[in-house]
């Protein structure tokens, strides 16, 4: 069970992230409990203002240390002090399923949503991590912290009906995933490959396998450099390079006459 608070001043734009899908199952199945926790309920100065100018001038406001201060220590409150406080911004770590997996087996995460320019420095000492999903700037941090909750909820038991697609997904194994393919057998003159319809799982798995080896070589050679392939899996990347006909990492299929 992960109980988390997402610390906002959009609460209804957050609380959309459970109304579709996965997350939505986690919460049913008992799994996640998401809560929203609105800053301006904890305005320091007494009234619902939580930001502030800047000190050095310029444009742009910055919430308030205090007014964060004491909405952080409500969400603790609720959770326990074991809860993990991580701030949603663009300095921060990157995020990454390594991160997710880790997460997903806390009890307890407050998000912390900036917005304006950000929040006085001397409360970042309250957040544990500081996370960022890449390098570009958002108008708040409550969208990065959706798509936390969502990367979560899908690793929660019993969230996924079938955990064999959580399992068998893009980056279980540290590699992306493999084609798909559906109805027709022929569609605009491109078959579905063979072996897909033979029925063989074992030969279904390999080829998978191999697609999967073969897409992270060509599409994410960076990936593929912090595995350690199996001799098993040298040999299908091996056979993907030769049956595709190309040998460098991000070339483009050669001409075919
Ligand atoms: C505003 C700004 C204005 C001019 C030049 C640089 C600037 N940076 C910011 C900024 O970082 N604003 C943040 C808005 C303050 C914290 C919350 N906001 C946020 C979070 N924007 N983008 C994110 C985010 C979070 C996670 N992953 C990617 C982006």
């Amino acid at each position: 069970m992960l109980n988390v608070e997402v610390l906002t001043l959009f609460p209804e734009l957050v609380e959309q992230v459970v109304r579709h899908g996965i997350p939505r199952k986690a919460v049913e199945c008992g799994a996640l409990a998401l809560r929203t926790r609105n800053f301006r309920d904890y305005g320091a100065a007494g009234d619902r203002r939580v930001d502030d100018r800047t000190y050095g001038g310029g444009p742009g406001m910055v919430l308030d240390a205090e007014s964060l201060a004491r909405t952080v220590a409500a969400a603790k409150a609720a959770l326990g002090p074991a809860a993990k406080v991580i701030a949603l911004s663009p300095q921060g770590a990157r995020l990454d399923q390594h991160w997710v997996r880790r997460l997903a087996t806390e009890t307890a995460l407050v998000l912390v949503c900036g917005r304006y320019e950000g929040w006085d420095e001397r409360a970042a000492g309250l957040f544990d991590a500081e996370v960022s999903l890449g390098d570009f700037v958002l108008s708040g941090g409550e969208l990065a912290a959706m798509a936390m909750v969502d990367a979560l909820a899908r690793l929660l038991p019993g969230a996924v009906g079938d955990q064999a697609s959580v399992e068998y997904d893009s980056f279980s194994a540290g590699l992306l995933d493999h084609p798909h393919y559906t109805r027709p057998e022929v569609w605009r003159g491109a078959a579905v490959p063979e072996v897909l319809l033979s029925g063989d799982h074992a030969r279904i798995a390999r080829w998978r396998l191999k697609q999967a080896l073969g897409v992270t070589w060509l599409k994410r050679p960076d990936l593929l450099a912090d595995l350690e392939l199996s001799d098993e899996q040298r040999r299908l990347l091996r056979e993907y390079i030769a049956e595709t006909g190309m040998d460098q990492p991000g070339a483009a299929a050669p001409a075919k006459d």
